[in-house]
Formats: structure tokens, C-alpha cells, sequence
């Protein structure tokens, strides 16, 4: 089907070679140069501005511009219209091919401009191997992990079991089983952090320990380290937050000599097979006879030095037979069944064994310092 227009040309053109029609014809020549040169014009600016484009957005905005629905050529079609039916195929091959030329180059200066910035981000993203590694700050166990470890390797190695328990604990446990009734001084409340009015942060692990003999499994052979609190204020040898290893024996036929024995070997174990021990007479609610053992000084051998202060002897723990009324608490009967306990703060074995004279530096865990154990 004609469009009335076209209709219109195919008239003229048919009356063309007489002379009303000889004017028009020159009309549509000239129209058909016309688009020509305009062809020309936007093939050259379209060139001219994907060679001067440095971006992608920019080809891409040539590229909506000259191809595009509402671009340039688009737009030279619809002139077509005004040229002669006879010239139509080749002003329409002319402005495909100037479509395909700047689609030609637009993908061309595209590809060009993507390899330019792949190659700049790789040389960009290089990664020397060559290099030197970055030194791998590698963590360092705890001097306080170190004395544990070592003191747990004693204590396993002559048939103990090591037990943990809640850092919460019942009043019960952590005083009125271990025979401390209210109003006792060991039970100072000031220096206990309390929850509520008998829940507590235990202040010793014998807590556990009384959990193990309300189990009634006897013979008992434990060492309960952990995680204890005191209300006290932070200096050199103070904490409210520190650790103890308590230990515990209960069977048939245990003396005193059973107690002096073992913590004489634990203590040749841990500062030395030279290292001599004594027991001075002490007082525990728990223990009846209380005894603190110290041992010789393992830096100048008894002699005395700025170390022991000058007495040759360091104290090292508290220790003693288990009271009868702890046990019979317990529902173990003190007429079968005698036992020993001790108990050592763990970081006052660190700060001992490693020559650290300040209890704070275990806390502040600076890598510099841990290093050196
Ligand atoms: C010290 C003293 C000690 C105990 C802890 C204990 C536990 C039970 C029964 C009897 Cl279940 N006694 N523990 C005994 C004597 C001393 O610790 O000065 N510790 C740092």
C-alpha cells in the first residue's frame, strides 16, 4: 500500500520528464544531497566524538544519541519520506551504513577502552610475591595457663583428678559446709561479692570440692582450680578476680604424713628436686590441725636473699587435715574416713616461678610481656 504521500511522489514522478515536473525533480535531487551531506555530518561528528571520548558512559551516550530510538539516524529516516521512491533504497542503504560504521567503531573504541581499564586495574591489583610475608603475631599461653599446666601435670602424674565447678555458688558451699557460720570472721561480707542474699561469687574452689565429697564417691583424689573473687582493691599482690587450686584427699588411714609427703614432692616438682620444705602451724576454719608450708628459697637455696628477704624461705600455701565437722557435713562418716586438703593461689606461683614482681601485668595481657614465658 501507497501512503497518500508517497502516492503524491509516484504522480510526479510519473509526469517528471514534463515541464511542472521538472522543478520538482531537482526539489527531491537536492533533498536526497541534502541527506546525503547530512549522513556525512553525523557520520564525521559521531567519529569525532567516540575518538575524543575517554569513558564508557560517554560511548554509551554517542551511542543513544546517534542510534538510539529518538537518536540522529533515526531521525534521518523519517526524512526519507521527502526523498524520490526511485532514490529511497539508496539514501536507506546510506544511512545503514553509516549506522553500521559508527556501531563499527563504537564497539571497537569500546573494546579498546575496556582492555585499557582491565590492564590499569591489574597493574593496579598486582600482588608481589616476592614480597616479604607480614610476621604473624602468633598468641603465647598465659603465664598463669603455664603454672597450671605444670601444676596439674604434678598432680595428675600422682593419681588425681582435676574438677571444675561454678564460679556462682550457695553461701552454703563456699562457707557454711567448710564450717564458717555466719558471723565468722573468714566471712567477712565486705570482702565477698554477693548476687542476691545467699547466692555468692565464690571466694575459694573448695566449693567444688564439697560438691565432690556430697557425692559420697570415696576414695577422693581432686585438685578444683579456678576462677575466685574477693572484693579487693587492685595493687601489686591484690586482685578481686584471681585464681586458686585447692586440693583435696579423703580416704581410709590418712595422716598428716600423707599431707607432708605430697606437697613435699609437689613442691620438688614445681621449684626444683633441692627445694626443702617446712610447716609452720596456721588456723583454717576447715582444717584441724592448719598448717602454711613455705619452701626454700629456690633462687639462693636458703641462704637468704633480696628474693626471700633475706629469710631463705618462701611461703607457698595453706593446707591441713579435713575437720571432722566438714566431713560429717558432707555425709561422710569422720570415724572411717580421715582427709587432707591445700590450697595455693595460682598467681602467686606465676609471679614466684616467672620473677614477676607485679600482679597487674598479668592482667593487662600485652602480648610483649606474655612473650617471655
Ligand atoms: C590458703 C588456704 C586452704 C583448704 C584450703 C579445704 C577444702 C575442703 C575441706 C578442707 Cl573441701 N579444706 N581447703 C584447706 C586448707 C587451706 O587454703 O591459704 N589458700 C590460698
Amino acid at each position: 500500500m501507497h501512503s497518500p504521500v508517497q502516492r503524491n511522489y509516484a504522480a510526479r514522478a510519473a509526469h517528471g520528464a514534463r515541464g511542472a515536473g521538472e522543478n520538482l525533480e531537482r526539489k527531491i535531487k537536492r533533498k536526497e544531497e541534502q541527506m546525503k551531506e547530512k549522513l556525512e555530518q553525523i557520520r564525521a561528528e559521531a567519529l569525532r566524538q567516540i575518538a575524543s571520548s575517554d569513558a564508557l558512559d560517554k560511548l554509551n551516550e554517542i551511542r543513544v544519541n546517534y542510534l538510539g530510538k529518538k537518536g540522529e539516524l533515526t531521525a534521518v529516516l523519517k526524512g526519507l519520506k521527502d526523498v524520490a521512491p526511485e532514490e529511497r533504497p539508496k539514501v536507506g542503504q546510506l544511512v545503514n551504513e553509516t549506522r553500521e560504521e559508527i556501531e563499527k567503531v563504537l564497539d571497537a573504541s569500546k573494546k579498546k577502552m575496556e582492555r585499557t581499564l582491565r590492564e590499569a586495574k591489574m597493574k593496579a591489583e598486582v600482588i608481589d610475591v616476592t614480597l616479604p610475608a607480614k610476621k604473624n603475631n602468633v598468641g603465647h599461653r598465659h603465664p598463669n595457663t603455664i603454672a597450671l599446666e605444670e601444676v596439674e601435670r604434678i598432680f595428675i602424674g600422682m593419681g588425681y583428678e582435676v574438677v571444675e565447678g561454678p564460679e556462682v555458688e550457695k553461701d552454703y558451699y563456699n562457707f557454711e559446709a567448710l564450717n564458717i557460720p555466719d558471723g565468722h570472721p573468714a566471712k567477712d561480707e565486705q570482702d565477698t561479692f554477693y548476687i542476691t542474699g545467699d547466692i555468692l561469687l565464690r571466694t575459694q574452689t573448695s566449693s567444688t570440692q564439697v560438691h565432690e565429697m556430697e557425692k559420697g564417691r570415696i576414695p577422693i583424689r581432686m585438685i578444683a582450680p579456678g576462677r575466685v573473687f574477693r572484693s579487693d582493691e587492685v595493687d601489686a599482690t591484690h586482685s578481686p578476680s584471681f585464681h586458686q587450686i585447692e586440693g583435696l584427699v579423703i580416704d581410709r588411714n590418712i595422716t598428716f604424713a600423707d599431707l607432708k609427703g605430697t606437697l613435699a614432692e609437689f613442691a620438688r616438682e614445681l621449684f626444683g628436686e633441692k627445694t626443702k620444705v617446712k610447716f609452720r602451724p596456721h588456723h583454717f576454719p576447715f582444717t584441724e590441725p592448719s598448717a602454711e608450708m613455705d619452701v626454700s628459697c629456690f633462687k639462693c637455696g636458703g641462704s637468704g636473699c633480696r628474693f626471700c628477704k633475706g629469710s631463705g624461705w618462701i611461703e607457698i600455701l595453706g593446707c591441713g587435715m579435713v575437720h571432722p565437722h566438714v566431713l560429717e557435713m558432707s555425709g561422710i562418716n569422720p570415724e572411717e574416713y580421715t582427709g587432707f586438703a591445700f590450697g595455693v593461689g595460682l598467681e602467686r606461683i606465676a609471679l614466684l616461678k616467672y620473677e614477676i614482681d607485679d600482679m597487674r601485668l598479668l592482667y593487662e595481657n600485652d602480648i610483649r610481656f606474655l612473650k617471655q614465658f
